[in-house]
């Protein structure tokens, strides 16, 4: 692949060198380089190619890293990465060892903040701001955020302490319309209003020339205008929502326009409070597919890059498919259900649920806590919330579970995807916290499916259970290639013994029961039989079944894909130490440390958290 104009670009300041129609070449090679390389890798396709331009021109006017760029979720940082030194390590694109899909300190100064988790860059921004203020520095600050993750209360919270503060800071609105699927909400209805109306359209001054060549009414029009807080002045003042709360409004821009977007940087730079940029984009910008689908394409596996059709998946269901199947059926039966995603329609398998139940479906934006509440009034009210939120976000609403759920008893399922390993998306996205943050919350029920039909009876069974009840799964295509959904519902707190053993137990939750299985294939042929039980719930633990079991071998492994603190496995110890076991314990999970990018199966084998895994720990033990 020819690069003539990336290839001159070493770091952010070569930009400088180049003509604005230079850029529009320079835009077109990296757009055709991140093709080439997501469609092998995968990755955040739309949302960097929706951003080249933008990014082009903040590196052009701001001086990285004197000047501290922000990336919003961080999924679009793949411009500011090949921009930064790294177009060679683009190669290895989120894969084991390789380059972060998301901004990542360590990996350069350009990466001023870590992020992967939404609507944190204005929170960051000011925090750095400050202290640049502190400090007696000067350099500028920018938080470059999505109008989907506006939506996040965060966000808010972070434009209200900064508009009082009145600190330097540039917040870029990256406005595309779109979340993962279209954006949602009322302030998304105010900046598509801001996009197309006339009047939100016309600037300050142009409303102020304008009415001033009316002869004596004009300009006492517009100064009673600019006096009122009124709707006179939200007619004639351009995004006076954001001017209300403090800052100078800038926009809207279109935000493929290398030229104005220059020059509304140079402005905003020199302005000394803060300030809203807002960018008008096209998400997935110059690949047709993407712009056509930019939700299929906003994160995608290896693709072709001629018909743009992703690789082929194998035939087992997704647990995903299963909770989106299952949903719908249970909500046939019961009227009162209803279901919430934050801006996840499609992630978390609830489109069809959407489709048929459009009055009973709820996307609240980015807003998992405002979900997690709502949710608790619904059921307060007799509704019977379902709530599908990847693992990894639900850690937002800990508060919300607990205070605002649990304290009350309330019946909510919370159906948490992506539990475990998820991958690619690396250390903010694994979701490895949530049997430790769900199971010390009173009241609150937690339950485990090893495959996608035991997946559907635990929905089932949650919805016959009382207070909070949470159904982890992780991602991907479960370990069975025909799914029974006429499973029936299990009782609570009731484990499954699935092979007898005299030497040992592993006492194991999830699809890792099969590895559990495997191992214990492994080590019948050496001579040690091993039981295997399915606890299937973290909570309430069937703690007949497993001290039974853990008294009639003395030798227990616990097995988990969550970390080992607080987990299942310190569920198991717990239990077995109230119960005074005497005997000897050993626990399978993830080690005190955030875990990296890379293949999930690279990362599970890395931990231990496989057959081969569980064999070696049994021989390091000297149990074999
Ligand atoms: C707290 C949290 N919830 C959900 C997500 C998943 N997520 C990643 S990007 C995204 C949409 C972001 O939309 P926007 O900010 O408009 O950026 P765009 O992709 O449109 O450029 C979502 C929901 C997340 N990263 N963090």
């Amino acid at each position: 692949m020819k690069l003539l104009m990336l290839e001159r670009i070493c770091q952010p300041s070569d930009l400088r060198m180049l003509s604005v129609q230079q850029m529009d070449i320079l835009a077109q090679e990296i757009r055709d380089y991140i093709l080439e390389i997501v469609s092998r890798t995968g990755g955040h396709l739309a949302p960097n190619l929706g951003v080249v331009e933008l990014t082009l021109a903040l590196h052009y006017v701001f001086e990285s890293p004197r000047d501290k760029i922000i990336w919003d979720v961080g999924h679009q940082s793949y411009v500011h990465k090949i921009l930064t030194g790294r177009r060679e390590q683009m190669k290895t694109l989120r894969q084991y060892k390789g380059l972060s899909g998301f901004p990542k300190c360590g990996e350069s100064v350009h990466d001023c903040f870590e992020t992967g988790h939404s609507s944190t860059s204005i929170s960051a921004a000011l925090g750095l701001a400050l202290a640049r203020d502190l400090k007696g520095e000067d350099h500028s600050v920018i938080a470059v955020i999505g109008d989907g993750a506006l939506t996040g209360g965060l966000a808010f919270e972070g434009l209200n302490h900064t508009g009082q503060l009145g600190t330097r800071l540039i917040v870029v609105l990256n406005d595309n319309e779109m979340s993962i699927t279209r954006n949602v909400g009322a302030l998304s209805g105010y900046l598509s209003r801001l996009r197309t109306d006339p009047f939100y359209h016309r600037s300050k001054g142009e409303i102020k020339e304008v009415l001033q060549r009316i002869p004596n009414i004009g300009p006492r029009v517009f100064k009673a205008a600019e006096r009122f807080k009124g709707s006179v002045k939200y007619l004639l003042v351009p995004g006076m929502l954001f001017e209300e709360l403090g800052f100078t409004y800038l926009g809207p821009i279109d935000g493929h326009n290398i030229k104005d977007l220059i020059n509304v940087f140079e402005r905003a730079r020199m302005l000394t409070g803060p300030v809203l940029v807002h960018v008008k984009t096209k998400k997935g910008k110059g690949y047709k597919p993407a712009e056509q689908c930019p939700d299929k394409y906003h994160g995608i596996g290896s693709f072709d890059l001629k018909t743009g059709l992703p690789k082929p998946q194998g035939p087992a269901p997704s647990f995903t498919e299963v909770f989106g199947k299952t949903v719908v059926d249970l909500a046939a039966e019961y009227s009162n259900m209803v279901a919430i995603t934050a801006a996840m329609s499609d992630g978390t398998g609830l489109r069809d649920f959407a489709r048929k139940y459009p009055e009973r479906f709820f996307d609240v934006g980015i807003a998992e806590e405002h979900a997690v509440t709502m949710a608790a009034g619904l059921a307060r009210a007799g509704c019977l919330p379902v709530v599908a939120i990847y693992s990894t976000f639900l850690q937002r609403a800990y508060d919300q579970l607990i205070h605002d759920t649990a304290l009350q008893g309330l019946h909510v399922i919370f159906a948490l995807d992506r539990g475990g390993i998820v991958g690619e998306d690396g250390e903010t996205h694994q979701g490895i916290f949530d049997l430790s943050y769900l199971r010390h919350i009173p009241g609150m029920t937690v339950m485990v499916p090893r495959d996608q039909s035991e997946l559907v009876a635990m929905l089932k069974s949650a919805v016959n259970y009382s207070g909070p009840v949470a159904v982890r799964y992780p991602r991907g295509a479960g370990p069975l290639l025909e799914v029974d959904y006429q499973r029936q519902e299990i009782p609570l707190g009731q484990g499954e013994l699935l092979r007898e053993g005299s030497d040992m137990v592993i006492f194991a939750v999830g699809p890792l029961v099969y590895q559990a299985l495997e191992a214990a294939e492994q080590l019948s042929a050496c001579g040690k039989e091993v039981a295997v039980v399915d606890c299937r719930f973290v909570k309430p633990l069937d703690e007949g079944l497993i001290l039974e079991w853990a008294n009639r071998t003395k030798r227990v492994i616990t097995l988990e894909e969550n970390v080992l603190a607080g987990g299942f496995g310190s569920a198991v110890l717990e239990m077995l130490i109230t119960h005074s076991f005497c005997g000897e314990v050993a626990r399978i999970g993830i080690p005190d440390r955030f875990v990296e990018h890379g293949a999930p199966d690279i990362l599970r084998r890395n931990l231990g958290l496989d057959a081969a895994g569980i064999v070696n720990l049994i021989k390091e033990k000297g149990w074999l």
